[in-house]
Order: structure tokens, then sequence, then C-alpha cells
């Protein structure tokens, strides 16, 4: 009985002990003290040194180390910079095109807008240190479709902006339908992600991965997307559902019964 009794003792300290680690010191989560206005400029510090330090190698399609004769990312003319807010943070987010897209004319849905459903292949690697790169944590070479409403990263949104999707490849005999599906001509390039429009700790979700706070930059290639994607089926196009015109659809609620749903999930409002 004594021994059970201890074993009671014992689980009570540690659930008091777990709880006053977690409510004052912070020593539950790493992230808690962090001010991420300040990380957003120091993000774009470590990006534009990255940029600065780096080239696109067109014969291996790949990122490297700048060499001598060759021209650092940061002032090749196929990078843009994208300005985003997010949490009232002002962002840049650094886009650099191999390819803007090249549909053909009858297949041309011009560019995504920042709340269209995109189908893409990806390759992300962290920035990490400043200047190095790590090892690709995740990809996929065949394609996936991703929707606003459950994307991590946030910065894909801004960056698949600014590339057409492909057009689907008809088989040798015209029938689109035979054979597998294949996608030509997708807009094709990097993007370098600051780490507040990545994994950002902002987010109580994210603060258990390895990736928390990282910069991040992904190989993309946009095969197609969904024009006009209306997620409520309320007949306006999600992009069309930003009040407050921030360029940010989760922090528009418009309807009073429901303060929680934000409008471009919610076909009542
Ligand atoms: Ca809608
Ligand atoms: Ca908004
Ligand atoms: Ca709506």
């Amino acid at each position: 009985m004594n021994k059970i009794k201890n074993i009671f003792l014992l689980l009570l300290l540690g659930v008091v002990l777990f709880y006053a680690c977690d409510d004052q010191t912070g020593f539950q989560n790493p992230f808690l003290d962090i001010d991420h206005e300040e990380l957003a400029l120091a993000d774009n510090d470590t990006l534009v040194k990255f940029l600065k330090s780096h080239y696109y190698d067109t014969s291996v399609d790949s990122v490297k180390t700048l060499i001598d004769g060759k021209t650092p990312l940061f002032e090749d003319d196929k990078l843009e910079t994208v300005s985003a807010v997010r949490n009232e943070i002002d962002y840049k987010l650094y886009v650099y095109r191999t390819r803007v897209g090249d549909p053909s004319p009858d297949t041309d849905k011009g560019f995504p807008s920042i709340a269209d459903s995109v189908f893409t292949k990806y390759s992300g690697q962290a920035i990490v240190n400043g200047s190095d790169l790590g090892s690709s944590f995740d990809s996929n070479t065949n394609g996936a479709w991703f929707s606003y409403s459950n994307l991590v990263v946030r910065g894909w949104s801004y960056g698949f902006e600014l590339f057409k999707g492909g057009y689907l490849k008809k088989e040798a005999n015209g029938d689109p339908f035979n054979g597998p599906i294949t996608y030509l001509n997708g807009g094709k390039g990097v993007l370098f992600i600051p780490s507040g429009l990545a994994y950002t700790s902002i987010n109580p979700n994210n603060y258990s991965r390895s990736l928390v706070n990282a910069n991040l930059m992904f190989y993309v290639e946009l095969l197609d997307f969904v024009k006009d994607t209306d997620h409520d089926k309320d007949g306006t196009p999600s992009a069309d559902e930003d009040a407050n015109g921030d360029g940010d659809l989760t922090n528009d609620f418009s309807d009073t019964d429901r303060p929680t749903l934000p409008d471009y999930l919610n076909p009542n409002v």
C-alpha cells in the first residue's frame, strides 16, 4: 500500500514540476521569448547574405556556392523580391525564376492567386549557419496538390503567384486520357523563404519540429493550379475573401455568429 502511495506522490510531484516549468520559466518551450519582428530582420539579413554568396548553376539546375565569374543570385535578373505581411510583421521572400512558365496559349490560365490550390514538384532544404544548405528534408518529384487551407509553409502561396502552370501533355495518339500524365513547361525556380513564413514558432503547432524558425529554400516546379479556387464554394474566389486587404486570408472574420471561421472558409459571408 505504501508503495502505491509513494508512486502516487511521485506522479503528483512530476505534474507540479511540469506545470511550474511550462508556465514561468519557458523551460518547456525554447521559442517562447523570441521577438518575431527582430527575427524577421535577422532572417532577411541571412537570406540576403546567402543570395550574395551563391549562384544558380544552370548546368546542374542547382544553387551553388559562388565562384569567380558567376553572378550572385542577389544580382541575377531572374531574382524577384516579394513583400508579405503576416501576423502584422513585414517579410521579404525571394523568388528565383529559371522559367516563368510557358503553357500553350489555349491552356494558359495566367498566374495563380495567393489562394489557388497548386500542383507542384518540390524539394526543400534549410539554410543553416547563415550560409550552408542542409540536406533535403522533404521532396516530391511526381507532384502533389496543396491547398491554401492546409499549407504549412505559408511562403509558398506568396511565391507561386510568380509562376504559371504547365500544360497536360497529350499522348501520341491524341488521347489525353491514355498513358502517363505529363505536364510540360510549368514555371520552375527556387523559393527563399524567411522562417516567419515557414515553420514559425508563432504557430504553436510548429514548436516541436526540427525546422522551427529556420529559413528555407525550395526548388519548385508548378505543374498546374486551380484558377480562382473557391474553398467554401460560395461563388467568391478565396483570394477575394480578404476583407482587410492584407493578403492574408486567415485573419478576416466578417460573420459575428461564427467569429473564429475565416471568411474564405465560411459560405455564409
Ligand atoms: Ca469563397
Ligand atoms: Ca486578410
Ligand atoms: Ca466565404
